[in-house]
């Protein structure tokens, strides 16, 4: 392709709203254009990684068996009902009426979708196990779109969903699927984990979230620095095992603690480390008040808390809710002589403690020489609380580290949430009724390819793996009015293209310095430069991500890169 003639509109300045490299690359390297908050176009060299990107998607989704088909995006709201989701879902959900003022859904994914068609054609066990999926932009109205790519309001998904007669069989797909990731990020050359994760509202059981390891992630992954563990830090479990104290109780006693509200100033007020303190947080858990404590040094967990009641809404109390039930504010909270109607939970790490202090339920008042079981009983001892760097790891081998990790992947067993919602059901071999069992697993594709970028830069541009590039080889020729310039760049171009490489041609009449510029911008692995010492028949030949630099004669620079190409 001939770059004088190509949609690229290099940029020298980062545009103002990008925060993160992949970002400012994107779009200063022409790959993308922003149409509108959270909303890009990809243009042709971005659309050119685009399809590189699915296209291992899809090799890795065909060997896992999955047929590829392609789903509406504008989705009745009908379907939605069905499952309950047009409730559940807020502002999030992008809706539209049609002509008739009928409701849709502009696609966020396509659980409802693919069940609905799976229900009406799917009828018997001898058609199940089944796997399907598609690669469509999706349509989620961010509340906050940010960091380009990453959290766009428009994005490619790859969503695949599965269909089954058995938890053996959804386990089985689920396998294949999660082998099937590892593959594919691997071969795009991503340094990345698969996490245990939460299937929040997915109703589902098991779930692993691949990420991408990056400073700029949103999620913070725990990971075991000697083994494969590795979970969102909110599903981290911590296995610390608290031994009984040597110390003895001595009385509790009340003291004041004037004006003395955080963890930290009671804990200085009172000479005490900040774990000999308790910490008491107010939660309304599906409406009933439930008083969470902790050790004064570690933080409540609320996915865990949701988990451990099952519960559907869980909130922090409001401060005068909590002046109401308890009779004081979140500065002086505390176990001791709570009202009875409100339920009192501890962290298992509370459980061998003694001698510590507590807020006194009475503004400015805390009480000293606490000791759980003796002054204050509770419902439960449970792992209530985050894991932190230094604990154990779960597995038992070695010790969790944090890293920040970006979303790419996700899959989840649903279960039978949306055949049962839905009636999908199919005859078993004795000819009864029974509801399918569901997995579904997303990948992000632009998110990938962003993150890609995340992880192939350096100060002057993208630094793409080859099997990525949107071209293997950047030809640039320095002066094409030079004659032999231009006739020995004209002619390596085409012999380039002859021998099946993938060649972007700087044929522009630009000074040589923005073709540089632009040359290592935009990130193509390996370039060849024809400049003065074309008429000795000699060329440039440079290595993107090493910087290495060489001089060939005409003749053997596409042998060179033919064995380049070639590890
Ligand atoms: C919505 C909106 C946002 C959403 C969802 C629905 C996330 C929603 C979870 C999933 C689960 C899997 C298939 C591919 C892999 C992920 N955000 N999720 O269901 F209406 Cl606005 O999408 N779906």
């Amino acid at each position: 392709m001939k770059q004088s003639e190509m949609l690229l509109p290099t940029l020298k300045e980062n545009p103002t709203d990008a925060e993160i490299k992949s970002h400012q690359l994107l779009v200063r390297a022409g790959y993308i254009r922003q149409i509108a908050s959270g909303i890009y176009s990809f243009l042709p060299l971005g659309n050119r990684v685009l399809k590189k990107v699915e296209a291992i998607v899809r090799e890795e989704m065909d060997r896992a068996g999955a047929q590829e088909m392609l789903m509406a995006a504008m989705q009745p709201s009908e379907l939605w009902k069905e499952t309950g989701r047009w409730d559940t879902f807020g502002p999030e959900l992008m809706r539209l009426h049609d002509r008739h003022e009928r409701e849709f859904a502009l696609g966020a994914t396509h659980e409802e979708v693919v069940t609905s068609i799976v229900r009406d054609e799917i009828k018997s066990y001898k058609k199940l196990p089944l796997t399907v999926f598609q690669i469509q932009n999706k349509f989620r109205d961010e509340k906050r779109p940010r960091f380009g790519l990453l959290r766009g309001r428009e994005f490619l998904m790859k969503d695949a969903y599965s269909f089954h007669e058995s938890y053996e069989s959804l386990d089985e797909s689920y396998q294949r699927m999660y082998d099937a990731y590892s593959n594919i990020f691997r071969r795009c050359g991503l340094n990345f984990r698969a996490v245990i994760a939460d299937s929040g509202a997915m109703g589902g059981k098991d779930t692993h979230e691949f990420m991408v390891l990056s400073e700029v992630g949103e999620d913070v992954i725990a990971y075991s620095d000697s083994s494969s563990y590795a979970a969102n830090v909110e599903m981290a479990p911590v296995i610390t095992q608290h031994e009984a104290t040597q110390e003895t109780s001595r009385p509790m006693e009340k003291v004041a603690t004037p004006e003395q509200k955080t963890m930290q100033e009671v804990a200085d007020y009172l000479g005490h480390d900040l774990h000999k303190g308790l910490k008491s947080i107010m939660f309304n858990i599906d409406g009933s008040f439930v008083m969470v404590i902790t050790r004064g040094d570690h933080e409540v967990n609320d996915v865990k808390l949701k988990n451990y009641y099952d519960a559907s809404l869980i909130d922090l109390a409001s401060e005068e809710d909590t002046r109401r039930v308890i009779g004081s504010g979140f500065g002086s909270l505390g176990p001791v002589d709570v009202n009875e109607d409100v339920e009192v939970i501890a962290d298992m790490a509370v459980e061998s403690l003694v001698n510590v202090s507590c807020g006194a339920n009475e503004e400015g008042y805390h009480y000293i020489n606490v000791t759980p079981g003796r002054d204050f009983k509770v419902s439960a001892y449970a792992d209530l609380r985050f894991i932190k760097e230094g604990d154990p790891s779960p597995d038992g081998e070695g010790i969790i580290q944090f890293a920040r990790g970006i979303e790419v992947g996700h899959v989840f067993k649903l279960g039978s949430f949306y055949a049962e919602r839905m009636n999908a059901s199919y005859l078993d071999a004795q000819g009864k009724s029974n509801t399918m069992l569901m997995g579904c697993y997303g990948i992000g594709i632009s998110r990938t390819l962003a993150s890609i970028v995340e992880q192939y830069h350096d100060d002057n541009g993208i630094t793409w793996p080859m099997n990525l590039a949107p071209y293997q080889v950047h030809l640039l020729s320095m002066n094409p009015k030079k004659e032999e310039q231009k006739l020995l760049a004209d002619d390596l171009y085409q012999s380039l293209q002859a021998s099946g490489i993938d060649v972007l041609y700087d044929d522009r009449k630009e000074r040589a310095g923005v073709k540089f510029a632009d040359s290592d911008l935009i990130g193509i692995p390996l370039r060849i430069t024809v400049g003065k010492r074309a008429g000795d028949g000699l060329v440039e030949f440079k290595v993107r991500a090493t910087g290495d630099q060489s001089e060939h004669e005409q003749h053997d620079i596409i042998d060179h890169v033919q064995t380049l190409l070639s590890t």
